[in-house]
């Protein structure tokens, strides 16, 4: 689902990042916001706020579930997110069920030793994420994945 603007043009979907503290939010949105040389796509969102960085307190201290809803009235997507290197999962089953927007699964530093993207993958599987992305946000894999999934053909662009 897309939110229509008030000019009626479709813009990029506004995704919102949930995740715990050290999963990799600012990173990727530094990523697609094309601070990194490495990626030169992107800069342009840079003059565009499509991105919502959360704090991963909010994740941590609250409960998600109440983040989920409430956060995600701001954005078109939530991107549920978790790192390769983590020993558990905070996210319940099925959490996505109680969000009013559509959730994808964000899978970071997937080059990390002892990464183990695959656990990360199930576990976002479990919390109900259909659409599952792997990134490493340091070296810019996978990003140009999830700027194609924001910014579908037609959308309006964020620069003239
Ligand atoms: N290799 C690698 N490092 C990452 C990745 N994402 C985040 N990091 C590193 O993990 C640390 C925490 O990242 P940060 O974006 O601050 O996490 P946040 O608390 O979720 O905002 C930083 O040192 C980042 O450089 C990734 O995809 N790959
Ligand atoms: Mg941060």
């Amino acid at each position: 689902m897309k939110l229509l603007r008030r000019n009626q043009k479709r813009d990029m979907k506004k995704i919102i990042l949930v995740g715990r503290t050290g999963t990799g939010k600012t990173t990727l949105t530094q990523a697609l916001k094309g601070k990194q040389i490495y990626y030169h796509k992107t800069q342009y969102v840079n003059h565009y706020d499509v991105i919502i960085d959360t704090p991963g307190e909010y994740c941590e201290n609250r409960t998600l579930a109440n983040g989920i809803i409430i956060y995600a009235y701001e954005a078109d997507v939530v991107g549920l997110m978790m790192s390769s290197t983590e020993d558990y999962s905070v996210y319940s089953p099925n959490i996505v069920s109680l969000s009013s927007r559509d959730v994808i699964g964000i899978v970071t530093k997937i080059n990390d030793v002892g990464a183990r993207p695959d656990l990360a993958e199930q576990w976002l599987r479990l919390a109900g994420c259909k659409t599952i992305f792997f990134v490493d946000s340091v070296k810019g894999e996978g990003i140009a994945d999830i700027f194609s999934y924001l910014k579908e053909e037609g959308d309006v662009l964020p620069w003239k």
